[in-house]
């Protein structure tokens, strides 16, 4: 059964998914009638550890997002982006093959941001069936997910988890923080 995360929620799947290997994960938003158009972006993030133990990233191409949709190490693909949300279920996607990932990495981090939001005045109250899921995508099933318009009202970013990997083995850690941020916030802070 899939796990309906809360703010602030941590659980780690490493007991209970141990056979994760292949992960899909879904963004999906609608449009509100007489509303005005919501871009929402997923975004991944493949870091090492510094020496102070801060993820950063490997190389500037492992930002995975709508502007570049393959990890050079081929572990992480991105649907491309979406603008409108106007289709039924999700409206992005992003695949993980955690068996793929470059050596040095320690950390696969999930972002959700509203494009302009400020700019626009948006948050993800304003935006409905907002969502994001964990999937195994061998099987389809649902393994986490966020309600994101109810749990994240007044914000316009969202991480939603991270994979780490100790000695050799994954493990996935929902972090549900939610911020008044844009993506490029994010990408300064993983540089
Ligand atoms: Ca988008
Ligand atoms: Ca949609």
């Amino acid at each position: 059964m899939a796990i309906n995360l809360k703010k602030g929620d941590g659980i780690n799947l490493t007991k209970t998914e141990p056979a994760l290997r292949n992960i899909r994960v879904g963004l999906g938003w609608d449009k509100r009638s007489g509303g005005g158009d919501f871009d929402l972006d997923a975004s991944v993030f493949i870091c090492r550890l510094n020496a102070a133990n801060e993820p950063k990233l490997i190389a500037d191409e492992y930002f995975v997002f709508y502007n570049n949709k393959q990890s050079p190490d081929g572990s992480v693909i991105h649907s491309g982006d979406n603008r409108t949300g106007d289709a039924g279920g999700d409206d992005e996607t992003i695949r993980v093959s955690l068996d793929k990932i470059h050596a040095d990495a320690r950390e696969i981090s999930f972002i959700v941001t509203i494009h302009d939001a400020v700019a626009r005045g948006q948050n993800f109250g304003q935006i409905q069936n907002a969502y994001i899921r964990l999937y195994d995508d061998a099987t389809g099933r649902v393994v986490a997910e966020y309600d994101l318009d109810e749990m994240f009202s007044q914000e316009t970013a969202v991480q939603f988890g991270s994979f780490f990997r100790q000695n050799g083995e994954w493990s996935f850690k929902a972090v549900g923080a939610g911020y008044r941020l844009d993506l490029g916030d994010f990408v300064g802070g993983y540089q």
